[in-house]
């Protein structure tokens, strides 16, 4: 196992109403970890405008592709606020990264939502364009951008779920949680959202 926690959810119980999207409920997964360490065919990076690095999960992305990644997102002049680029990911074990611009969390008024589901839903298209099967993303904007995690959880778990009820070609969309307490926000999400549970943490077996 190259992460922690227990891939969720496991357990089906359908969605409300009587509407069941088959293959959605196993295609979404949260998992806890590094990002950088997945074996998928994209990670997605919670860039800047820039696309020239920065810290966060973006600075450890592009510690550990190697200054190739950087060269390239030279090339790529930038990228607005919500939306998404795709570059190669050089040493990471993942061949793509989607580069997105998530919103600066300014109170909430600002369109804040809108833009952080723009970054989901947009990556999600250009990873569907490109013929990706397996997506992992880091919580877009919670960190340095200080976007409440509850609330990016919600509309992550929310986009997400919608872009799968229609997509045939995405076998796998990972949220990745660094840390316990994400892990366990993201569980609530799932939980109010796709309406099925997900098991603890580190159930069984790990200790
Ligand atoms: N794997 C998975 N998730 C991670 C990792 C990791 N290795 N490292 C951090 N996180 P942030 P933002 C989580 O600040 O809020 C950068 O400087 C972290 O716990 O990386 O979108 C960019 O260049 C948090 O939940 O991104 C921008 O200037 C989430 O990733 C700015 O920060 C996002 O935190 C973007 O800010």
């Amino acid at each position: 196992m190259i992460l922690e926690g227990t891939p969720c959810p496991r357990k089906d119980v359908g969605l409300e109403g009587g509407v069941r999207s088959e293959g959605m409920l196993d295609r979404l997964e949260i998992v806890e970890g590094d990002i950088t360490r997945l074996q998928v065919d994209a990670i997605v990076n919670a860039a800047n405008t820039s696309l020239l690095g920065g810290g966060g999960v973006d600075g450890a992305i592009h510690r550990a592709a190697g200054p190739g990644l950087l060269e390239e997102c030279q090339k790529l002049g930038g990228c607005p606020t919500g939306e998404a680029r795709i570059t190669g990911g050089y040493r990471l074990p993942s061949r793509w990264v989607i580069h997105t611009v998530g919103p600066i969390w300014r109170g909430g008024d600002h369109g804040e939502d809108d833009l952080l589901g723009n970054c989901y839903r947009n990556s999600l298209a250009l990873a569907e364009q490109q013929g990706i099967k397996t997506i992992a993303f880091p919580a877009i904007s919670t960190g340095a951008y200080g976007f409440p995690t509850d609330r990016a959880a919600r509309i992550a778990v929310r986009v997400v779920k919608r872009f799968l009820e229609h997509s045939t070609t995405l076998e796998r969309v990972m949220l990745v949680a660094f840390g316990k307490a994400a892990y366990e926000t993201y569980q609530e999400a799932v939980e109010e959202i796709a309406g099925y549970s997900c098991p603890p943490r580190n159930k069984e077996g790990s200790g």
